[in-house]
């Protein structure tokens, strides 16, 4: 039978189950990577695990979050994560190195492997034609510890790429099409894999915009194949003996086939506040913009860099426009620094942030009050940039560049400037100093953990009991993000402290949620949310389910859920139940008393559970859509009970 790219890598590494879309399978993980935010607590619960040394190919903890050190706590995090990669056999790239995403695909990346990572942006490797996947951070202890990774087996979507982009459109609008086309909910349990003669016309850090920003569909990844382009970068990374040609087989049918026209895109914007709400800029408002952000995991390659630097050179920003610029990697701030471009936008008024989050997670750099911001990054949920009337639009660095030379959102073939060509170098400069390898096992064995005041014990919790007596804390609508469940920004370095991190809940929806979640929980009864659809998208934050885990949340009842958020709520023993008529959602509301007499013989049993709404004095049925491994998790108050 001839195969999809997907279909070959993952079974090539099945552990169980059948390689059919809809079913649970599980396969074995070669790589992984952790970030300082979630790694804290991966670490954590790995070292619960008490396995000595990790045992996949290869594990790398990169720190690039929370680098900004205001009080202890961010500083004692990046010791901990030093220590336990040193000790445990990671790699560490230390705070200063780059973002994880751009680091690992110009580093550790190869075709054909799999890589998980607790990140959801980890599908940026999929550049490289391997399998990469955004886990909770549990799951990515897990396969430390030599546990396969348990996924639904990915319908796989070809995205046929003909032609070639037209000047002054790049790799963001071909991402940005495909968020119009497929939107960012309802994707969920599939692959996009790129194929078609456009494929061969885009270079690895092309490609990586275009997979990184596929987390925001909500797929499970996307994956190009490795060929001629891919070879080229591994050598400019002076690693071609990581190369391996792999694509899809000539005639492998894939679920759908969608076309995108290469030659017939146009500059896009993703407007306020979605990535999936996206415009032609021609057809937008020339919308005033306060402050222009290039970089974060997304276009901060050395070509989006030197593409705004060869636009902007000999002029400077805009008096209104406060430009900033964040490089993806240290290699990629050096390579422009060593070829003159890095002076170019310092002489354009740029101001140089670390090789870190910063901006985009609202870290620092928030806009004024009431402005707009147009971002190279891939998201700009509600209150995400840390100023909360705020509008974030996202864009190419093409975009980016005309917007810090005119004021306003601008489509950059207006500025009727010639389209700067960049030749990427045949070899990159390479200095991989700041990156730690992992002790020999001997000194390993002696070696401390560092635990400052920060570093708390991982949570626990109790086996599910044989009913629920619980509260509405909270009603939601749709599209509820990880961001609104927990924010990320100046409480960021809370991750490792979870009694101090939850008393943010639902900070930007409901700021009495916290004190009302614990009055529940202190009157013996279970907190339980209420949501419409697509409960957690946004990100692999596990904290989204620890904290609520943490004040007494035993069950969440929404239309639907995003993929990696059910996985963590069920990883830390928080029901996912769905309505089985989606009516029923406006028969509850906040303060109803809710009853699951048998909660736990009806999860043993099948796959629905009766509830009586005490206040309303109606029941219904709700459904679980889980396997019996999850069940088994559920039942026992989360993986790590059942470990
Ligand atoms: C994000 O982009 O929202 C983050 C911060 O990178 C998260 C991870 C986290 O919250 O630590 C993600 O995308 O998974
Ligand atoms: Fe960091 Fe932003 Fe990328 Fe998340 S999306 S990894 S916060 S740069």
């Amino acid at each position: 039978m001839k195969k999809t790219l997907t279909q070959k890598i993952l079974e090539h590494h099945l552990v169980s189950g059948t390689c059919i879309p809809g079913r649970e399978i599980s396969i074995r993980i070669d790589q992984t990577l952790t970030q300082d935010a979630t790694g804290t607590m991966a670490y954590l619960q790995f070292e619960s695990m008490h396995v000595p040394r990790v045992k996949t190919e290869l594990s790398v903890s990169y720190v690039d979050h929370n680098t900004v050190q205001i009080g202890f706590e961010n500083a004692d995090d990046h010791r901990y994560l030093q220590s336990v990669a040193e000790k445990f056999g990671l790699y560490f790239s230390r705070a200063g190195n780059g973002i994880c995403h751009q680091v690992h695909l110009e580093r550790f990346g190869r075709p054909g492997k799999t890589l998980i990572g607790s990140d959801s942006h980890t599908p940026t490797g999929g550049a490289l034609g391997m399998i990469a996947i955004g886990a909770g951070g549990l799951d990515v202890a897990l396969a430390m510890a030599g546990e396969p990774f348990y996924l639904t087996c990915p319908r796989v979507i070809n995205i046929h790429l003909e032609g070639h982009l037209q000047p002054w459109v790049s790799a963001k609008d071909i991402i940005l099409k495909v968020l119009d086309l497929f939107g960012t909910k309802g994707n969920v349990g599939s692959v996009f894999e790129y194929g078609g003669p456009g494929v061969e016309t885009l270079s690895v850090p092309e490609r990586a915009t275009i997979t990184n920003m596929g987390a925001e569909c909500g797929v499970t990844t996307s994956i190009f194949p490795s060929d001629a382009m891919t070879l080229r970068f591994l050598k400019a990374q002076q690693r071609e003996e990581d190369w391996l040609e792999f694509a899809a087989d000539h005639g492998a049918q894939y679920d759908r086939v969608v076309e995108i026209d290469l030659s017939k895109l146009e500059p896009l914007t993703a407007m306020p506040h979605s990535p999936g709400n996206i415009a032609r800029i021609r057809d937008c408002e020339p919308v005033p913009i306060r402050q222009v952000c290039l970089g974060s995991c997304t276009n901060s390659s050395y070509k989006d860099l030197a593409t705004a630097a060869k636009i902007l050179k000999g002029t400077v920003a805009h008096p209104d426009v406060s430009f900033i610029i964040a490089p993806g990697s240290k290699q990629v701030l050096e390579n422009l620094a060593r070829d003159g471009y890095l002076a170019d936008l310092l002489a354009a008024g740029a101001r140089l942030m670390e090789n870190a989050c910063g901006f985009c997670i609202g870290n620092s750099q928030s806009p004024p009050s009431g402005s707009a911001s147009l971002r190279t990054s891939n998201r700009n949920f509600f209150g995400r940039s840390g100023t909360r009337d705020a509008q974030v639009y996202l864009a190419s660095p093409e975009s980016a560049a005309a917007a810090v030379l005119t004021g306003h959102l601008t489509d950059p073939r207006d500025l009727n400037l010639p389209y700067p060509d960049i030749s990427l170098p045949e070899r990159f400069h390479v200095d991989d100093r700041l990156i730690i390898e992992p002790m020999d096992p001997e000194s390993a064995a002696g070696a401390p953990i560092y635990r400052g005041p920060n570093i708390g014990p991982p949570p626990a919790n109790e086996p599910l009991p044989d009913s629920l007596d619980g509260i509405v804390t909270l009603k939601v609508g749709d599209h509820i993000t990880t961001d609104h469940i927990i924010p990320a920004g100046e409480r960021m370095k809370y991750r490792s402290n979870i009694p101090k991190y939850a008393e943010y809940l639902f900070e930007i929806v409901d700021h009495t949620f916290f004190r009302r979640a614990m009055q529940i929980k202190e009157s013996g009864h279970s907190n339980i949310i209420v949501a419409g659809t697509s409960y957690g998208q946004g990100s692999s934050r596990e904290h989204a389910a620890i904290c609520p885990m943490y004040v007494g949340v035993k069950a969440i009842l929404a239309k639907s859920f995003e993929r990696i958020h059910a996985a963590n709520l069920i990883n830390f023993g928080i029901l996912p139940l769905t309505f089985l008529d989606e009516e029923d959602y406006d028969r509850l509301a906040d303060g109803d008393r809710l009853l699951f007499p048998d909660i736990r013989s009806s999860l043993v049993d099948g796959d629905r559970v009766r509830l009586l709404n005490d206040t309303g004095g109606i029941s219904m049925e709700v459904a679980f859509e889980l396997t019996n491994r999850q069940k088994k998790i559920l039942l026992a108050g989360g993986v790590l009970n059942r470990f």
